[in-house]
């Protein structure tokens, strides 16, 4: 496939941009070949500076789980840019999207708006601390929360990607107060319980989507909500990626869990920068301007960006789109193990409502250990394949692909056979090994 443009963007943009990226898995870095630079998109489609079309399963890493432009999104937004952009002051909108994310949360009474879903994960760990008035935070190995120092440790997305351990230039003493644990492995919790009486909260995402998509059993995730309670320590459930992915809310109701404190963002700015964190009142009232734990931003419920989640919201309630997800990435999954064995290549598949990717190992993938036996030179193959039959897909084997309610049955014909051909050169680069 032509990258011609895509290549010269890529070197002039190393002058002036690091590796020429605004976030680091864009540079195909474990991939390999030259990242694609994107001009435009429109509905379930993407297209590169030369010309190139593909089906678009990354959709920026969530957000445009309407596809790309609805009209009706489009048409809200253009509405607002008529009225001004920023104000440093507050607009009904925000207290519409406000209502409308705190109706899809049961625990939530109140939100606050922030600007990305690092900013909210951030603010919701003051929180936890300030409210319990403890320091410790136990994090998931093979989680990612966003790039704030206390959380960038075992972290998954993209220093999974890069095989990084962590992130030079976070001291020691901004982990210092942040524990590990393991994913589906409720000892591995408890054994800090018993060691530590100074535990503020523990984060997780309730479907892990940032080591491949990983869910969580049941058990697991109602025993880590009962002790948690048990001990007055407070549950963190990151939905920046799974909220309002799966169902018109959390993840959690459908996992029969509640959080103390939701963190959102992606679907719920509809394309723009928007986070949220939230909880009932009595956790929410310490925030200032009413408490005393401090947190603000410059363009915090932006109007432009209100506007555009209020429409994708509203999009989301009307098409009810969830059985379709479930069906389509059952449908995807379907494909990719029939040509794995097709093929005689070793895959796992997990999927979550609209969530889903491949593994290309033969153990199940229940935790990021699991996850990390997959064979990545084998992903390379299949990536660079899917690109060549017009698939894009997340440059990474610890990425999630993520599904539209813009994709039609042709999308899936074409997904469908640009499986079969991936998988095949899949096996023949294996044969050869
Ligand atoms: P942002 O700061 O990137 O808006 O959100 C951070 C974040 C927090 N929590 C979860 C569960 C997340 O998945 C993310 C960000 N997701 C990655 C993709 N896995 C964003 C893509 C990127 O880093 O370029």
């Amino acid at each position: 496939m032509k990258l011609d443009n895509s290549t010269t963007l890529f070197n002039k943009g190393q002058k002036n941009l690091v590796g020429a990226v605004n976030s680091p898995v864009r540079a195909f870095k474990s991939v390999g070949g030259v990242p694609v630079f994107i001009d435009h998109a429109k509905g379930s489609k993407i297209f590169d500076v030369d010309g190139n079309e593909y089906i678009d399963l990354v959709l920026s890493y969530g957000p445009m789980i309407l596809g790309h432009r609805h009209k009706n999104v489009e048409r809200s937004i253009k509405k607002a840019l008529k009225k001004g952009y920023t104000f440093g002051a507050s607009t009904n909108k925000e207290i519409k999207l406000a209502k409308m994310v705190c109706d899809a949360f049961p625990g939530m009474d109140k939100v606050r708006f922030v600007s990305s879903g690092t900013e909210a994960v951030l603010s919701a760990i003051r929180l936890a601390r300030a409210y319990t008035g403890h320091n410790k935070i136990i994090k998931f190995s093979g989680c990612y929360h966003g790039h704030s120092d206390a959380l960038l440790v075992a972290a998954g997305s993209g220093l999974a990607t890069l095989s990084l351990p962590g992130s030079k230039g976070v001291p020691d003493d901004a982990v210092k107060n942040t524990l590990i644990a393991e994913y589906n492995n409720i000892e591995s919790v408890t054994q800090h319980f018993d060691t530590h009486d100074d535990i503020a909260a523990v984060i997780i995402e309730p479907i892990a989507g940032n080591m491949g998509v990983i869910e969580p059993s049941q058990e697991f995730l109602q025993q880590l909500r009962a002790l948690t309670l048990e001990k007055g320590i407070l549950l963190i459930m990151d939905e920046v990626m799974t909220g309002f992915r799966s169902k018109f809310g959390g993840a959690q109701e459908l996992l029969g869990v509640e959080a103390d404190i939701t963190c959102l963002g992606k679907v719920i700015g509809g394309g723009f920068p928007v986070g949220a964190y939230g909880a009932r009142n009595e956790i929410m009232e310490m925030v200032a301007p009413l408490g005393d734990m401090y947190q603000a931003g410059t363009l915090s419920g932006n109007p432009i960006a209100m506007a555009s989640g209020i429409a994708t919201l509203k999009q989301l309630k009307k098409q009810k789109p969830y059985k379709s997800f479930h069906k389509k990435a059952t449908k995807i999954k379907d494909m990719l193990l029939s040509s794995a064995e097709k093929y005689g290549v070793d895959l796992k598949v997990n999927h979550f409502g609209s969530m889903i990717n491949p593994f290309f190992t033969s153990q199940e993938v229940t935790d990021f250990k699991s996850a990390q036996s997959s064979n990545t030179e084998s992903f390379k193959v299949f990536f660079w394949q899917m690109m060549e039959h017009g698939v894009f897909l997340p440059p990474s084997q610890f990425e999630a692909w993520f599904l539209s309610s813009a994709l039609d049955k042709k999308d899936m014909k074409k997904i469908e056979n640009a499986i079969d051909f991936s998988m095949a050169k899949v096996a023949e680069k294996q044969k050869i090994k």
